[in-house]
């Protein structure tokens, strides 16, 4: 179904303009947000943009798979209540076109870390495990060093899910790149300092969890040590009260509850900005990176917020995490920092099938909007995820934007933040989207987007118009790959978002030169090993355009 606030929308005109409105959806209340600054302020900060009066603090949180339609203003009929996302909008921008780099966990967080498309790594499918050794490779740049160089106290405070390098016991091995098996979950010495973590890549400071929360081993994790060793073998229902379905089992520590996690991270983050306030206040700047690891897996929210959204558990540990940002939104508050910092929120790709659609759609309630499918899917209900921007000294509010963008914009928009220029062996699929924020895109800042998916099928979108080189959804939902129904399907899909966002009409037969354009296109950004202008670069192993059919992982989260 689609929705009467965004139906205006057309991809196919040749320069996508920020609107700057208060968006219809918006409650009353909200959309009366008043402008910062007066105009004649608004133009003189227009004629200096490029020199601001200092760096921001930056914010970046990213949800766990959390859906495009599960934050109520981005979808006027979710039956959820996202109150402080939705102030959080209505205070900035928000924009209805940004992809995470895949539909699942750690190849999208390589893509917001090193602004490189995760798809040029060794990981062609799949995610890491929670003993998995570091993706990210040695002397690549990331945002986070990038911040560092120029000036920014850096921190982590979340799930990792990149992989660092725990110290094996002897003669023992863990998989490099998926998720550990069963028999493998002992085979580290949990008690020696973990090489190449988060600090290895640029963070000051790093508190968090490996991997998912439905991975071993279950214990915090406190720059290069475990805070308490995992003594004990645990496992969690990965749906709070369903006995069916558990967590990996294995190491946890003896203390370790699931749903200890989100209010811990929380705390951290306030902690964390209430010590970086003073030295913010001076003149050193903050980049706090906080990939949450709620809604995902296992959906366990506190026993106050049980039953809150009268939907499912699901819908409640949404809640609890909209609750959690407005926490440490509270604390920029009260440290007087939120008018000059960057906040953004967003999630890692889109809601897992763990959420229950059938129950949650039975009462009205779509996690992925108007868009097909769902998290591990190349359709855009894999991998369209919510976009929030706030930042009160740069961003005028109530506004939204179409720009398309993918995560992998972060590096490139931090460095033009900053000041800094990036090397041509970093960022390569990274394009700054400063101008969206500053109002000062005239056109689309993107020349395209590659989406990936969990077994590692392709598509691009440009405009109006996606190809995916695949026969299937690429993930969980049907056709699934390597199904007969998939099989009988043609090679490839063309959809036409102008006509048919819910990627329901197959019109590549109607079509064969968009087909050959975009393929070419993806073909151009493999070969020159990047998507932006600059020197070709190497991919890490070569990449196949078009997989054979291969089931997706039923397990991988
Ligand atoms: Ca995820």
């Amino acid at each position: 179904m689609r929705n009467s606030a965004l139906t205006e929308r057309r991809y196919s005109q040749p320069a996508i303009r920020n609107l700057w409105v208060a968006p219809p959806h918006f409650p009353a209340k909200l959309s009366r947000v008043k402008t910062l600054f007066p105009a004649l302020a608004l133009a003189l900060f227009a004629a200096t943009a490029v020199a601001a009066p200092a760096k921001p603090n930056i914010i970046y949180i990213l949800c766990d798979d959390l859906g495009y339609g599960d934050v109520k203003c981005l979808n006027p009929q979710g039956k959820i209540t996202t109150p402080h996302l939705d102030k959080l909008a209505a205070s900035g921008m928000y924009f209805t076109d940004v992809h995470s780099s895949s539909s699942v966990c750690s190849p999208t967080r390589y893509g917001i870390m090193t602004g490189r498309y995760n798809w040029r790594t060794k990981l062609q499918s799949g995610v890491l495990g929670g003993l998995s050794p570091r993706l990210i490779e040695p002397g690549r740049l990331t945002v986070a060093q990038l911040l560092k160089n120029n000036g920014y106290h850096t921190a982590a405070i979340g799930k990792w899910h990149l992989g660092m390098d725990w110290v094996k016991k002897e003669g023992k091995t863990v998989a490099e790149l998926n998720i550990e098996s069963a028999d493998q979950i002992h085979n580290v010495d949990y008690a020696q300092p973990i090489k190449n973590g988060p600090n290895a890549v640029g963070f000051d400071y790093y508190y968090g969890i490996s991997a998912s929360l439905d991975m071993v081993p279950y214990t915090f994790i406190e720059n290069d040590r475990v805070t308490k060793l995992p003594t004990v073998d645990k496992d969690f229902p990965l749906f709070l009260g369903r006995a069916q379905g558990k967590c990996r089992l294995g190491p946890a520590a003896p203390d370790f509850e699931v749903e200890d996690v989100l209010p811990t991270l929380t705390t951290k983050a306030i902690g964390y900005v209430k010590s970086r306030a003073a030295d913010a206040k001076a003149g050193k700047p903050f980049f706090l990176y906080l990939p949450l690891a709620s809604p995902h897996t296992p959906i366990a929210p506190t026993k106050e917020w049980q039953g809150k959204s009268g939907l499912n558990h699901y819908a409640d540990f949404v809640m609890q995490t909209d609750h959690a940002i407005g926490q440490l939104l509270a604390e920029l508050d009260k440290q007087a920092l939120a008018e000059n910092t960057l906040v953004i929120v967003t999630s890692d790709n889109g809601c897992s099938p763990q959420a229950d659609f059938p129950a949650l759609l039975a009462k009205g309630h779509n996690p992925s909007y108007e868009f097909r499918g769902h998290k591990a899917d190349i359709f855009d209900g894999g991998h369209r995820v919510p976009f929030l921007v706030r930042w009160p000294a740069r961003v005028k509010a109530g506004t939204l934007s179409q720009q398309l963008l993918c995560l992998t914009d972060f590096m490139a928009t931090a460095a033009d933040i900053a000041g800094a220029k990036l090397p041509d062996t970093a960022a390569e699929d990274s394009v700054s989207f400063l101008p969206a924020l500053l109002g000062t895109a005239k056109a689309s800042l993107r020349e395209a987007v590659v989406h990936h998916s969990i077994n590692g099928s392709f598509a691009i979108r440009q405009g109006n118009w996606k190809l995916e080189l695949c026969r299937d959804s690429g993930g969980w939902s049907d056709p699934r790959p390597g199904t007969p129904k998939a099989t009988a399907l043609p090679p490839v899909q063309l959809f036409d978002f102008d006509k048919d966002i819910g990627e329901q009409t197959n019109v590549q037969d109607k079509h064969p030169e968009v087909v050959a354009r975009l393929t070419k296109l993806l073909e151009k950004y493999v070969a020159d090993g990047r998507s932006t202008p600059g020197t070709p670069q190497q991919n890490a192993v070569p990449v196949q355009l078009v997989k054979t059919a291969k089931a997706a992982p039923a397990k991988a989260k």
